[in-house]
C-alpha cells in the first residue's frame, strides 16, 4: 500500500462521514471547562528565566520531578523535563502565586477555550452535531464567553424543579470564579542549555500549569443528577473527562472514593434510561498514582465503552496496572516501542473491560477494539481517519471554525516518517501470523481476541499550538463512530 491510497482512504472516509453526522441526537460533555492562557515560549525567555531563578537551583530541582507546582523553580524544572523530552505534560498547582509570578515574568499570548470537555463541547457544535449538552460544575461568566454562539450548544440548568437547556452565556453563576490554566507550548529544534542540561528540544510540545482552587469538585447538583435520565434519553453518547481532578483528601473531610463514587453514580444514571448509550472518556496526564489507578479501575472499568489517550498517558496507565516493564517499553523510545503500545492497547482493553481503546500518536494512531463490537473494521477505520483531518485542521489554523475548514486538513499530508514508523509493527504480527501484509496495509485486522485498527496519521510542520488536539482526535473519532452506529440503525429498521 501505498501513501497515495492513504491519501484516497482520507477523502472518502472525511465525506462519507461528515454526511453522516446528522444522524447523532445528541451528546452529553462533562466536566472540565477553564480558560487556556497559552504562551509559545522562545530561546530567550528559556534563557531569562533560567538566569532569574539560577541554574544550579532548577537544576536540582530536576532531579527531584516535582509532581505539584509550588514555586517558580518547579515551573522551570518540569518545563525543562518537557522540553528534554519532548512530552506533553500536566502538572497541578494549588494557589495563584505561580499565576501572578507568570503574569510578571511571562505574560500569555492569547486565552483560548481549554479543559478537554470545554474543547469537546465547542469542536462537536462547530461541526454541527445536534443537541451539544455541556456540564461544567465552575461555570463562571469569563468561562462562558470561550463557548462558541451556537445553537447546538447548552448547558443543563434545573429551575422550579424541570429541566432547561441553556446556552452557557445564560446559564453561569455570576459567583463562580474562573480556572485559568497556564499552557507553555515549544518548537522543535528549540536549544536549553541550563548546566548539565544542553538540549536541542526533540518535537513540539506542551508543558501545562493546572490551577486547581479549593472549590474544584467532580460532582454534580443533585437537582440536575435526579433529571439525568431526561438529559440521557436525548442522546447518543457521553464524553466525560476531567477526573484528574479529583483529590486524595478534601477541607470538609471528605475523599477521592466520594468523589469516584458520586463519578460512577453519575455513569450508572445515564446509562439507566438509555443502555445503548456509548460512553468515552478522555484520559489524561494524572500526577497522583493513586488517584490515576482510581480513576481507571473504578471509573472506566466496567462503566465506560471507550477510552482515548496519547502514547504517555497509555504508559502512566500502564504503571498503575502493575505492567511497569511494558510501560518502560512504551516510552523508552526503543525500536520496540510501538509493538509494546499495541500490547498495552491490548491489556487496557481487557483488563478495563473495554470495548474501544484509542491510541494517538504523532504520526499514526492504533485503535483495539472488542470482537462484539457492532461495527465493522472499515468503519472504525474511517473513524480514526477523519479525526486525523480534524487534528490537522487544527494544528494548521489554531482551531475548527466548521466543516468546510476541514478542506484545509485534507490538504495536509500522511506523515511518512508515522508510515515508516509503522513497520516495525508490522514485522511483529506478519512474524507472529497475527496477520498477513495485506491485512496491515488495508489496516484493519481481525485477531482472535480483538480487532486492531492502524492508520498513518497527518501531521502538520509547523501547528499554530498542540493543546487540545488530542481532544479533537478523540472526540472526532468518537462521533464517527456515533454516526456510524446510527447508520446501521436506521439500515436495519
Ligand atoms: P494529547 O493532547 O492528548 O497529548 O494529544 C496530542 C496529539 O496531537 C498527539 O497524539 C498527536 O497525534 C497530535 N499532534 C501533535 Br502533538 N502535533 C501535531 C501536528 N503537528 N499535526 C497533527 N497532529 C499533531
Ligand atoms: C487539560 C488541561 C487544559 C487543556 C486540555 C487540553 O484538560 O487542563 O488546560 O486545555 O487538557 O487537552
Amino acid at each position: 500500500m501505498e501513501i497515495e491510497e492513504w491519501e484516497q482512504r482520507y477523502s472518502e472516509a472525511f465525506s462519507n462521514i461528515s454526511g453522516l453526522l446528522g444522524n447523532i441526537k445528541g451528546v452529553f460533555v462533562a466536566y472540565n471547562s477553564n480558560v487556556d492562557a497559552i504562551k509559545h515560549i522562545k530561546e530567550h525567555e528559556i534563557k531569562r528565566l533560567i538566569q532569574l531563578l539560577g541554574c544550579e537551583n532548577v537544576q536540582q530541582r530536576i532531579l527531584d520531578y516535582p509532581r505539584e507546582i509550588e514555586d517558580p523553580v518547579d515551573f522551570m524544572a518540569r518545563l525543562i523535563i518537557a522540553m528534554r523530552d519532548g512530552k506533553a505534560a500536566e502538572v497541578p498547582t494549588y494557589t495563584t502565586d505561580l499565576h501572578d509570578w507568570l503574569m510578571d515574568n511571562l505574560v500569555f499570548d492569547k486565552a483560548r477555550m481549554g479543559g478537554q470537555a470545554g474543547i469537546i463541547a465547542n469542536l462537536l457544535a462547530t461541526l454541527g452535531v445536534n443537541n451539544v449538552i455541556s456540564y461544567v460544575p465552575w461555570l463562571s461568566r469569563e468561562q462562558a464567553e470561550y463557548y462558541v454562539d451556537m445553537p447546538n450548544l447548552n448547558c443543563p440548568v434545573v429551575e422550579d424543579g424541570k429541566l432547561f437547556l441553556k446556552h452557557p452565556k445564560d446559564a453561569y453563576d455570576p459567583e463562580q470564579k474562573p480556572k485559568i490554566n497556564w499552557i507553555i507550548e515549544f518548537s522543535k529544534g528549540t536549544k536549553v542549555n541550563c548546566s548539565g542540561e544542553v538540549f536541542s528540544v526533540p518535537r513540539d510540545n506542551r508543558l501545562i500549569i493546572s490551577s486547581r482552587p479549593k472549590w474544584i469538585r467532580i460532582d454534580m447538583d443533585r437537582q440536575l443528577y435526579d433529571h439525568l435520565p431526561e438529559i440521557s434519553e436525548s442522546i447518543d453518547g457521553a464524553i466525560l473527562a476531567g477526573y484528574q481532578m479529583i483529590k486524595e483528601e478534601y477541607d470538609d473531610g471528605s475523599d477521592c472514593h466520594d468523589y469516584v463514587e458520586k463519578a460512577v453514580n453519575v455513569i450508572e444514571r445515564l446509562k439507566e434510561h438509555n443502555p445503548d448509550l456509548r460512553l468515552h472518556v478522555e484520559f489524561t496526564s494524572i500526577q497522583n498514582k493513586a488517584i490515576r489507578k482510581a480513576v481507571l479501575t473504578r471509573i472506566v472499568k466496567k462503566h465506560v465503552t471507550s477510552l482515548g489517550l496519547d502514547t504517555v498517558e497509555v504508559a502512566n496507565a500502564l504503571n498503575v496496572l502493575g505492567y511497569e516493564e511494558l510501560a518502560y517499553s512504551v516510552i523508552n523510545k526503543g525500536e520496540n516501542s510501538i509493538v509494546s503500545l499495541y500490547e498495552g492497547a491490548v491489556k487496557l482493553l481487557h483488563e478495563l473491560d473495554l470495548q474501544r481503546v484509542h491510541i494517538h500518536s504523532l504520526g499514526f494512531y492504533i485503535c483495539v477494539v472488542s470482537k462484539d463490537y457492532p461495527l465493522d473494521e472499515k468503519s472504525h477505520r474511517e473513524a480514526l481517519l477523519f479525526a486525523s483531518t480534524l487534528a490537522a485542521t487544527q494544528a494548521t489554523l489554531g482551531s475548527i471554525g466548521g466543516m468546510n475548514d476541514a478542506d484545509v486538513g485534507l490538504d495536509v499530508p500522511v506523515y511518512s516518517q508515522g508510515y515508516d514508523g509503522l513497520r516495525q509493527l508490522e514485522k511483529y504480527l506478519v512474524r507472529r501470523g497475527i496477520c498477513s501484509v495485506q491485512d496491515f496495509e488495508d489496516g484493519c485486522i481481525s485477531t482472535a481476541s480483538h480487532n486492531l485498527i492502524i492508520v498513518p496519521s497527518k501531521v502538520v510542520k509547523d501547528p499554530v499550538a498542540t493543546v487540545g488536539i488530542g481532544d479533537t482526535i478523540s472526540a472526532g473519532a468518537f462521533i464517527a463512530i456515533l454516526a456510524k452506529l446510527k447508520e446501521n440503525k436506521i439500515k436495519k429498521a
